[in-house]
């Protein structure tokens, strides 16, 4: 049996800053770590959603993973998200996680061409099987229309080197189910604005993009949560999602970006096709990264 405990707690799905010219910034990616991990983060899901991972070339998400791992230095458990369409490519960028010392990997399912089951099955089980490192899905059914549920996930889960589930949905009772599994798997809450509810219903941590920068803030939550101090963490959880709403109006990683860039990290802009930050994001997301700033 793997040691689940290193894969418990709040993990910062890490944005990726982009230079002027669209490069990756570095610079920025290695300032961006350290202040998640002044912010109390235990470990970083790299190259997701959040990260535009999609929207990187395989060697830019391999030159990211190796960037994450100098700067972070055994400081924070590491996940890799090596998603992609073609299954080579994913076990291409699981080894270089290996080597790079990660703790796990993590993958969307295929998406686009509506796989049958079978081929979804096929994929996770070819990844994970590629490496030594153990296997966490992502679980995310809006992003191409595959969804786990628990049989499925029991079936994969017969393969020891599954032990977890990245849960992006609200659906709640989903994520309650994959906490009966035949035997025991870390669970994350994947929507920021529902951690709470994911918790009540089981949840071992978090994954997100809020906590790029509210770290402490959730950790907070979490806190209150696991102390019965149940008026306190609904407290939090609202005051975190007026913030999370009003991100939500102008795109969620646009605001993100602003914010952090507000914080004093230049995150530049999201590749296209995300629409560049507009005025307004900029001028509301400076009000919030001010109030976040005061607070923290
Ligand atoms: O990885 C993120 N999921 C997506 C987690 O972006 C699809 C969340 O943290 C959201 O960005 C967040 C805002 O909706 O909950």
């Amino acid at each position: 049996m793997r040691d689940l405990n290193k894969f418990r707690g709040l993990f910062s799905a890490l944005l990726t800053p982009f230079n002027k010219d669209n490069s990756v910034n570095f610079e920025a990616l290695k300032k961006l770590v350290e202040f998640n991990l002044e912010n109390e983060i235990d470990g970083f899901y790299v190259g997701g959603s959040t990260g535009e991972g999609l929207l990187l070339t395989n060697e830019e998400r391999k030159a990211v993973f190796k960037c994450v791992a100098e700067a972070t230095n055994g400081r924070a458990t590491l996940i890799a998200h090596v998603g992609t369409l073609h299954t080579d490519a994913a076990i291409d960028m699981a080894k270089c996680a290996e080597s790079l010392g990660y703790d796990a990997v993590s993958a969307v399912a295929p998406y686009y061409y509506g796989f049958p089951l079978a081929a979804v099955t096929g994929y996770y089980q070819d990844i994970a099987n590629s490496t030594s490192l153990p296997m966490i899905i992502y679980n995310f059914p809006n992003s191409g229309g595959f969804s786990l549920t628990k049989d499925i996930a029991n079936e994969l889960f017969k393969n020891e080197k599954f032990i977890g589930i990245k849960h992006t949905s609200n659906d709640m009772f989903a994520l309650q189910q994959f906490k009966q599994l035949d035997r025991e798997i870390v669970v994350y809450n994947g929507f920021d604005e529902t951690l709470l509810s994911g918790l009540a219903m089981g949840a071992d941590g978090a994954i997100g993009s809020t906590y790029n920068f509210m770290g402490k803030k959730f950790k907070q939550i979490m806190r209150d949560f696991k102390a019965g101090n149940i008026d306190k963490a609904i407290k939090g959880q609202n005051e975190a999602d007026e913030i999370i709403s009003e991100m939500i109006k102008y795109g969620v990683f646009q605001s993100e970006k602003a914010i952090l860039t507000e914080m004093g990290i230049d995150m530049g802009e999201c590749r296209r096709p995300f629409l560049p930050i507009s005025d307004e994001c900029r001028e509301s997301m400076k009000k919030i990264a001010e109030k976040l700033m005061n607070k923290q």
